[in-house]
């Protein structure tokens, strides 16, 4: 008897499952064009930037680790360039000098869900791009987009 009825439990299951997970990709997908449009606006009009010009960012849960963004004798560098967080953290890149940003590239992160969106850029000193730790554990790279061939990439490693 109950071998008989458990298939057609788990079939209820799966379905209202794959409903609910349809629904929360949608939703994911119109923030991702929301996120995408509004920086895509920023970047474009170039204008002066409001120290604070950074997405909206979820209340921090966890520890900050901050990450500074140099320009200097010895290049253009993320330090510390590697770092690990745990889900709830907030990453805190504060510009030291020089101008810079923060994209965790998708093409060199598979198989990556809730990767940040690419930032918009820092220019004053003392500007943070604050980026909440979405992805789930693993190790994930950024990059500077401008600096990133002359090496001012990083890693983080998200803890589970
Ligand atoms: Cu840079």
């Amino acid at each position: 008897m109950r071998a008989y009825r458990s298939p057609s439990l788990s079939f209820t299951h799966v379905r209202t499952a794959s409903t609910l997970l349809g629904a929360l990709l949608l939703a994911a997908s119109l923030l991702l064009v929301a996120c995408g449009g509004s920086s895509l606006d920023q970047s474009a009009g170039n204008t002066t930037p409001a120290p604070s010009a950074q997405p909206a960012a979820p209340i921090p849960t966890g520890n900050i680790v901050t990450i500074e963004m140099i320009t200097d004798d010895s290049g253009n560098y993320f330090k510390p360039k590697t770092v690990s967080a745990r889900p709830g953290d907030v990453l805190r890149f504060v510009l030291v000098t020089g101008v810079h940003n923060v994209h965790f590239l998708p093409d060199s992160n598979a198989n990556a869900t809730n990767l940040p969106p690419m930032s918009t850029f820092a220019q004053l000193p003392g500007q943070a791009i604050e980026v909440p730790v979405t992805m789930g554990a693993g190790t994930y790279y950024f990059q500077c987009d401008p600096h990133a061939m002359l090496g001012m990439v990083g890693h983080v490693t998200v803890e589970p």
